[in-house]
């Protein structure tokens, strides 16, 4: 009998293109272009598209291949356009933002102002493509979480890269555009603000932090722990309970006194990665405005144990 597609089996279902429940179509008719992959089918569903292309995801990936394209040429060009040198710098090069003396002025292209547009293409390009999530979503008959949980980390990147730097009054406060350099942002923006351990909304965001990965690394094991009485066919399980979900409920109920439900697990998955950016946003935005030293701050309220 052919199973479920895994990465353990040995046979994969091979069928002529399926194009999805028929819904009324946007903007777009619907593509026909698709194709299907051996290696792809290993790893998730064997079929490649056909993809929704619509006027929000033209929109994205037009602005989005502008920023890169913005982005890149400026490397490029700090290296005299040397194709070698480029490729073998790559994670070195950067595009920064404007030096604080320009604020929030519009700067010369060669002094932060290629930053400010590439910034606005990819802020442009990020917010259409939620668009796009929330809009198909909608089209599908579907909730509209995966858009929110997308929109707590864009939350986060609108946070570094735009409402803080407003905040401040400089753009110089912002991120650049650059592999390691926007590490060394990340290192220096710790440093001045005097240790953004002590700041309690960046321990929010690593307990978030961890405790998504944790909670991913536990779901994912349970549900391929009960794969063998059937417990990856969710529908199945949530229609006509099994033997599956019972059984992985009761494992941690063995194990640690408690067992989310099947409904349940999905709300915690969702929380503790929505909350990581969400918490980490609204400690970004608090440093260097209403907090210029996160020790000095951690000494007045008791964090800091004083000799
Ligand atoms: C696995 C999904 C796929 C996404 C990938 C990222 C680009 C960037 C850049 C041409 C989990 C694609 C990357 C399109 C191309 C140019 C200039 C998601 C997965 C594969 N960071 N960060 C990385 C971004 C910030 C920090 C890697 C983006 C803050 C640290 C990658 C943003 C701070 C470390 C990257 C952003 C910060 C990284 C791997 C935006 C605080 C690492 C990311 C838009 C939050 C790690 C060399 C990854 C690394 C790393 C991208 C913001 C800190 C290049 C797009 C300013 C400490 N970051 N980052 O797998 O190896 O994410 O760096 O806000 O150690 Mg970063
Ligand atoms: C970046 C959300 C934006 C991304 C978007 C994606 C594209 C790519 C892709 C085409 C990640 C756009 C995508 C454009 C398209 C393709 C392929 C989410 C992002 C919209 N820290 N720290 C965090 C830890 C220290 C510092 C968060 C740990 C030091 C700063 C996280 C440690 C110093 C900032 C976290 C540690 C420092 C952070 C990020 C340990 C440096 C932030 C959460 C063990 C010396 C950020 C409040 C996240 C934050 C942040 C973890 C140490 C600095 C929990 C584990 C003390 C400046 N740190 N950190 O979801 O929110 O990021 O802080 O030492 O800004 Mg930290």
């Amino acid at each position: 009998m052919a199973e479920y597609q895994s990465i353990y089996n040995r046979i994969q279902v091979d069928a002529p293109t399926d194009y999805g429940v028929d819904i009324e179509t946007g903007s777009y008719d619907r593509q026909k272009i698709s194709a299907h992959n051996y290696w792809l089918g290993k790893l998730g569903d064997a079929q490649i598209g056909p993809v929704y292309l619509g006027k929000s995801g033209l929109l994205a990936i037009v602005t989005g291949v502008i920023a890169i394209e913005i982005i890149g040429l400026n490397m490029w060009a700090s290296v005299n356009w040397d194709p070698v040198e480029f490729v073998r710098q790559l994670f070195w090069l950067t595009l920064d933002p404007p030096p604080p003396e320009y604020g929030l002025s519009i700067p010369p292209l060669a002094e932060g102002g290629w930053w400010l547009m590439a910034g606005f293409f990819l802020t442009v390009s990020i917010l259409s493509w939620w668009v796009r999530v929330y809009t198909r979503a909608r089209k599908l008959g579907l909730g509209t979480h995966t858009a929110w949980a997308f929109a707590a980390a864009i939350w986060l990147y609108l946070v570094l890269g735009f409402i803080r730097p407003v905040m401040m009054g400089t753009f110089s406060e912002a991120v650049p555009f650059g592999i390691f350099t926007h590490l060394d942002w990340t290192n220096n923006f710790s440093l001045r603000y005097g240790n953004l351990f002590y700041n309690p909304f960046h321990m929010l965001s690593i307990a978030f932090l961890y405790g998504s990965a944790l909670l991913f690394a536990m779901h994912g094991a349970t549900i391929l722990a009960v794969q063998r009485f059937g417990g990856d066919r969710e529908l199945e399980q949530i229609a006509n309970r099994g033997t599956a979900s019972e059984r992985a409920a009761l494992f941690w109920r063995w194990t640690m006194g408690f067992n989310a439900s099947m409904e349940s697990i999905h709300r915690w998955a969702l929380w503790f990665a929505l909350l990581c950016p969400l918490t980490g946003g609204i400690g970004i935005l608090l440093t260097g405005t209403a907090v210029d030293n996160w020790y000095l701050w951690a000494i007045k309220h008791g964090l800091v144990a004083l000799q």
